[in-house]
């Protein structure tokens, strides 16, 4: 068997001993550190072909990982370990150089004591196991500067996922080793080395979990956890926390935004960025199908966005991945048939969902009535008398963007798309309007700022606890908070006003009741595309606003209703800006903004004193 050259078929050695395993100098110098250090059995240099995903779904479907699905073609399930269902935030740092770099809301250690701590974790940790090579790049490889990275790990389920969520294999290897360009090293270790005796389970993973990024160095170390965000390292490590870092320093932004392009009866097309915290609704604006006959949405990304200045002073946006990792539960046919469009190609690995006894997958919110029998995501037989649900709230599709019916054509280009408006929103029963429309780009800073939502079951721990979520970023700042809201006032600055993004913030969620105990006010879903159209007859000029204290809001009769049965009182209820709940916000807000510290923008503590003195005078 030879591995000798990673652009051949590249089966598993029987041993590490000594192979050359790229010809890019620093990557094949990592490797043998850390096959000195993790002491795996074999190495794979990926190549990213369907023979080889075939060998590896394959292989988990005998180590009774995956469950191969007999409805779809090429498509699999996987039940995890149950204590392994979502994002650790609790477990994730931020290891800087200095303590400071990494702000308030960032766990922190000093990067030689975390070094320390985690050589001591990963030694011998891929004994029994194979260490896999995966080079990827996230966004183009025909962009002026590629941006690669490199995983190692030893779970097959994280190749096969990673050759779904990004471009990788060969032709990344082929272009690194032929420009010998940097990369960003993403160790990843499931933790659960298999030493004389230890014999191994479906979904490996180890109660210790670290997920770390050392921002300065530009490098990920994430051990013990199989989960998505927590593994998938391209994903929230790199193209958020390492990139966000990145672009702080480059002067660009690394953002949790879908990407879309809206058409309008006129042909009129806009491009439209929405930064929702996890779990609240990107994958399903991003393939919205607007009930508003006439309107398209084409889809360009779900969950992360790069955006720059281009020459002529507009914001461009692309999608550095290739794939969506979407949550399961909620997405239908009548919620989000693009999206079950996508999976239908097959080619896609679901997590955590259950499965049907036609070797098919079902989850709450599939269809209105569940199947009378299925396998729950415990591998527990199901009725729809069963007690808990049967798939788990944080269960996931992967599937490749490309089976996606709406994607844009832009899609792929290296240069992005002009952004004509910005979204921030949130899950709020009570307080936030269905849409309001910031006055200028500091006023949209400062609600990005101060964006806040109930928690949900994406990360582990409470649920519907509310908290502030700056940008929907929160839990992927790879620096100092306030420095960050900083760099966002400073993008700003040196630009053109009028070419600029307009900022909006937006609200699905709101429920009926004074305590927001009550139904939604709003129906959601497709229907949302009659709030793009209020974003765009803004951008227009063609829709009149009301100046309000938090900003401007569609006037009576703003929001086309047409063929909608929602009642003026419904429709006032979900726009409204109620001053008294408002006023119970300010001191959350300052409170907000006290624990960011010093390096919170004074003008951010301006626009606050702004929106005290329009509520209470
Ligand atoms: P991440 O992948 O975790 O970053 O999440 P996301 O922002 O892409 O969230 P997604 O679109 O997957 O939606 C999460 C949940 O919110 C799903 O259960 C959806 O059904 C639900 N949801 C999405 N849009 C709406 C909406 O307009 N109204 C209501 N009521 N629920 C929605
Ligand atoms: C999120 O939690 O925001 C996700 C899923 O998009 S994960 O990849 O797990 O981060
Ligand atoms: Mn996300």
């Amino acid at each position: 068997m030879s591995t000798d050259t990673p652009t051949a078929p590249t089966p598993v050695t029987s041993g590490p001993a000594a192979p050359r395993w790229t010809t890019h100098r620093e990557l094949q110098a990592w490797i043998e550190e850390v096959v000195v250090l993790t002491t795996p059995d074999a190495v794979h240099v990926c190549e990213g072909s369907e023979a080889e995903r075939a060998a590896l779904t394959d292989a988990l479907v005998g180590s009774r990982t995956l469950t191969r699905l007999t409805a779809k073609p090429d498509s699999f399930l996987a039940w995890s370990d149950p204590t392994d269902v979502a994002r650790v935030e609790d477990r994730t740092f931020i290891c800087s150089v200095e303590e400071k770099d990494a702000g308030p809301t960032n766990n922190w250690m000093a990067p030689d004591e975390m070094k320390a701590v985690l050589t001591d974790l990963f030694r011998g940790c891929m004994t029994g196991r194979t260490l896999y090579v995966v080079p990827f790049v996230m966004g183009s490889l025909d962009a002026e500067h590629p941006m690669f990275g490199v995983e190692l790990t030893d779970s097959a389920y994280v190749v096969a996922s990673m050759g779904i969520m990004t471009r990788s294999g060969t032709e990344v290897l082929d272009a690194l080793e032929r420009t010998q360009a940097r990369y960003v090293p993403c160790l990843h270790s499931v933790g659960m080395p298999l030493a004389d005796g230890v014999e191994d389970v479906p979904w490996p993973s180890n109660p210790t979990k670290y997920i770390v990024q050392f921002p300065e160095e530009r490098a990920v170390w994430s051990f013990g956890s199989g989960y998505g965000g927590n593994a998938l390292l391209g994903k929230k490590c790199y193209a958020l926390r390492i990139a966000s870092a990145m672009a702080r320093d480059e002067g660009w932004l690394a953002e949790h935004m879908l990407i879309l392009k809206l058409t309008s009866p006129q042909q009129e097309t806009h491009y439209i960025a929405a930064a929702f915290p996890s779990a609240c609704g990107k994958t399903n604006l991003a393939m919205l199908e607007p009930t508003l006959p006439g309107w398209t949405v084409q889809t360009l990304g779900d969950d992360i966005a790069w955006l720059r200045f281009g020459d002529d002073g507009r914001l461009w946006a692309s999608n550095p991945e290739a794939g969506l990792f979407g949550v399961a539960p909620g997405t239908g046919w009548d919620t989000n048939p693009n999206a079950m469009r996508t999976i239908a190609q097959g080619h896609s690995l679901f997590t955590n969902v259950a499965l049907t006894d036609d070797g098919d997958v079902w989850w709450e919110g599939m269809t209105d009535e569940p199947p009378a029998h299925l396998t729950d995501w415990h591998g527990e037989s199901w009725t729809p008398d069963s007690d808990g649900p049967s798939s788990h709230p944080n269960s996931r599709f992967c599937t490749p963007i490309a089976q996606c019916p709406v994607l844009a054509p832009e899609y792929d280009d290296p240069r992005g798309v002009p952004i004509s408006a910005i979204l921030f929103g949130g899950r709020r029963r009570t307080t936030v309007p269905l849409v309001t429309e910031a006055r200028d780009w500091a006023h949209g800073v400062f609600m990005g700022a101060t964006l806040s939502s109930e928690t949900t079951a994406a990360s582990t721990g409470q649920t519907g606890v509310v908290r502030r979520d700056p940008m929907a970023m929160l839990p992927f700042i790879g620096y100092d908070a306030g420095d960050y809201m900083g760099h966002w006032l400073d993008m700003g600055k040196g630009a053109d006003a009028s070419r600029l993004p307009r900022v909006f913030y937006v609200n699905w969620f709101r429920r009926a009741g004074a305590t927001g105990d009550g139904p939604f006010l709003w129906p959601g879903f497709g229907e949302n595309g009659r709030v793009l159209k209020w974003v765009v007859d803004r951008l227009e000029g063609r829709a009149a606003a009301r100046d309000t204290a938090v900003g401007r809001v569609p006037t009576y009769g703003g929001i086309d209703t047409t063929g909608l049965d929602i009642d003026e009182e419904t429709m006032a209820a979900a726009l409204r800006v109620d001053h008294d709940e408002w006023a119970r916000e300010l001191p959350r807000l300052q409170e907000w903004f006290d624990s960011l510290g010093t390096t919170l923008p004074s003008t951010l503590r301006q626009e606050l004193e702004v929106l005290r003195s329009r509520l209470v005078g």
